[in-house]
């Protein structure tokens, strides 16, 4: 059954030029696009998005990255859309990342590494309504 979740181009790679490359991977892989806009994003609202990271050690750089510089929201849909696109990023440090993973082809570092994906249903049903209305969900 078709499912959706939220993903992100960081700061990073929208910096470095690869946005439409990391928007290729992703339209090759069979996802739709239901929702997209590029944004710049205060310390606030990346404070807000990463709450439950909010103990973590790392908490503090990390929402100071992904305010430093555009990034791209995106909801996007398929069949098994969350655990695809987790398979698709590859793992959260690039020096894990397989082969042919979005992680490993763009990303430079465990913080800066290129894209973000939902991690479950509840995650990604939280993370679509942080960033998109209802409306703008076609
Ligand atoms: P992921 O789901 O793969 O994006 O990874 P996590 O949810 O564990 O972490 C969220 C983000 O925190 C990562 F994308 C990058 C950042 N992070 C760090 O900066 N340092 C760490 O040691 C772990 C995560």
């Amino acid at each position: 059954m078709a499912q959706r979740t939220f993903s992100i181009v960081k700061p990073d790679a929208v910096r470095k030029g690869f946005t439409g490359a990391i928007l290729a991977e992703i339209d090759k892989a069979g996802f739709q696009i239901v929702a997209i806009k590029k944004a710049s994003i205060s310390k606030q609202q990346a404070q807000g998005f990463y709450y439950v990271h909010k103990e973590r050690p790392f908490f503090d750089d990390l929402t100071t990255f992904m305010s430093s510089g555009p990034l791209v929201l995106m909801v996007l849909e398929k069949d098994n859309a969350i655990a695809d696109l987790r398979q698709l990023m590859g793992a959260t440090n690039p020096a894990n990342a397989e082969e042919g993973t979005i992680r490993k082809k763009f990303a430079g570092s465990i913080q800066e590494n290129a894209i973000h994906g939902s991690d479950a249903e509840d995650t990604a049903a939280f993370e679509i309504a942080y960033w998109f209305a209802g409306y703008e969900l076609i």
